[in-house]
């Protein structure tokens, strides 16, 4: 419990008993126990690393991350001072580390493990040399694990439109922070993102603009492969989002015969919600539902399959009710299991295990909290992203260019700090929390610099919360995440990721 969280100051005891402070490098999310050791391991041109034949691409990985951050050769080779092992014994998700003068230990039970501390030792290594081209790694003893088996980033793609090297891009920069999920939101109003055979018009007209116009844009199911393989390669599971029966405005405008008067609306490129439903009783509707949700699912290997069900505002009650249990069904026939935003918790049909997304306040408003426990209660858990501190599209502050105010006006990085995810929705504590997620809706989200702008710092307040133990005596404290987030800004800095230099934070 006293490790429970990292300082920028490790305090070790000296042979005499008494107090030493040791400056070490710091981590976000923070480990769940790190010493300070003695010295430093020099990362140097005759460094080298060993990476047995199942740690091996966790090792290349390394090796090229590590190669971009000092310029180092880095090859990899049976003897070396930098050992990558996969074997029994370390903590279930995560890993053990240990740096010392002479050599760099990571091990972990798997490689995803492993993976989570490759991006550990990354955030040691100093962004410059000290000299004589040597990086000096501070001696530490770090053994680390997560809070939570999901820790998840949302990207809205409907609003506006990120190719697949965009993604890419945001894949890697979530690895970083030790976050394994990556939500698409691949349908919406404004846009329908991804290839369904048998329904071209999906993305050829309802792919074509975005909001504001500009010529959207959609993933060919190549590319969405290529997008899904790319995040296993950083053990990411990708979340496909369906949107239904709301927020199906491209839909509609790609196919009349999905509207209740077989007359197609005009494509849509506002910020608006809640205007489209697609037609409840035409069975039209369940064969578009069971051979998008088929193909996507047939595509994901990952276990989820998203079907939104949020702000149904134009769908009536009954209908809303009529058409998630059949929608849902459809969805737990593909063998996944199905995700749907927490209003989808007002039907008492959904198939078991199902996961609520909860989006309402770290406060519930209405009655957010009671939809939730529909899901507890139907033997599903939740994922929470309360719209007040995980909401990565909310303003910082009254100044930010881009963003929104609706959940409670700006989000400070503070604020996406000090919170407890066991306190938000009364009565479901961490065994029945799945995980947490930032989503980044992109209505007001344009360019990659935009897209970072709005989750760096953020993102790294919500990965820690999703991954490191929540302190034992109170609450989490921004002064102490602050001098670590400084740290990690070097870090961005050096990876070119752009980011929001927020204030209460002394920036290098
Ligand atoms: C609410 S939260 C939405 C989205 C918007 C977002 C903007 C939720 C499930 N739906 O449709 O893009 O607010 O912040």
């Amino acid at each position: 419990a006293a490790g429970a969280l990292a300082l920028a100051t490790i305090v070790n005891l000296d042979v005499n008993g008494a107090p030493v402070s040791t400056t070490t490098a710091t981590v976000i999310p923070a480990p769940v126990s790190q010493t300070a050791g003695e010295g430093a391991f020099d990362l140097g041109p005759a460094s080298a690393i060993v990476a047995p034949s199942d740690a091996r691409s966790v090792g290349e990985y390394l090796a090229s991350v590590l190669r971009a951050a000092t310029g180092l050769p880095l090859p990899i080779e049976d003897e070396g001072e930098l050992i990558l092992a996969i074997e029994p014994g370390h903590p279930e998700g995560g890993y053990d580390l240990e740096v010392t003068s002479e050599s760099v230990r990571l091990a972990a039970n798997d490689a995803a493990g492993l993976f989570a501390g490759v991006q550990t030792l990354r955030q040691l290594v100093p962004v410059s040399a000290s000299g004589r081209s040597a990086w000096a790694i501070p001696a530490t003893t770090i053994s680390d694990h997560p809070r939570f088996a999901y820790r998840g980033a949302m990207l809205d793609v409907a609003r506006h439109f990120f190719g697949v090297d965009d993604v890419k891009r945001y894949l890697d920069d979530i690895a970083l922070l030790k976050l394994n999920v990556l939500h698409l939101h691949l349908t919406d109003d404004q846009g329908w993102r991804l290839e369904i055979d048998g329904w071209p018009r999906l993305t050829e007209h309802g792919g074509s603009t975005q909001v504001g116009g500009g010529g959207g844009g959609f993933y060919t199911q190549d590319d969405y492969r290529n997008i899904v393989a790319y995040a296993a390669s950083r053990f990411i599971t990708i979340v496909p989002e369906i949107d239904l029966p709301g927020h199906t405005n491209a839909a509609l405008a790609s196919y009349p015969e999905l509207t209740c008067d077989g007359e197609a609306p005009a494509l849509y490129e506002g910020i608006e919600v809640g205007f489209s439903s697609l037609c409840i009783d035409n069975e039209r509707t369940y064969e578009f539902v069971a051979d998008v949700l088929g193909q996507v699912a047939a595509l994901t290997p990952g276990p989820w399959i998203h079907i939104g069900g949020d702000e149904a505002h134009s769908t009536p009650e009954a209908d809303y009710l009529r058409f998630i249990e059949r929608a849902s069904g459809i969805a737990a026939a593909t063998g996944k299991t199905v995700i749907g935003w927490h209003e989808m918790g007002r039907s008492d049909a959904l198939p078991a295990g199902s996961v609520g997304e909860y989006w309402s306040f770290t406060t519930p408003e209405g009655d957010a909290a009671e939809l939730a426990r529909t899901f507890v209660d139907g033997g599903g858990r939740l994922v929470l992203a309360p719209a007040d501190v995980a909401y990565l599209d909310m303003k910082y502050d009254e100044s930010s260019p881009l963003g929104l105010l609706w959940a409670k006006g700006p989000t400070s990085v503070e604020e996406a700090f000090e919170w407890d995810p066991a306190e938000v929705v009364p009565g479901v504590g961490d065994a029945r929390l799945l995980g947490i997620e930032a989503p980044l809706w992109t209505e007001t989200i344009v360019t990659m610099a935009d897209l970072e702008s709005m989750a760096f710092p953020r993102i790294a307040a919500i990965a820690e919360i999703a991954w490191s133990p929540q302190p034992e005596q109170g609450r989490r404290d921004f002064s102490e995440f602050a001098p670590r987030l400084a740290a990690f800004g070097a870090h961005l800095d050096a990876l070119g990721i752009n980011y929001f230099r927020a204030s209460g934070v002394a920036w290098r």
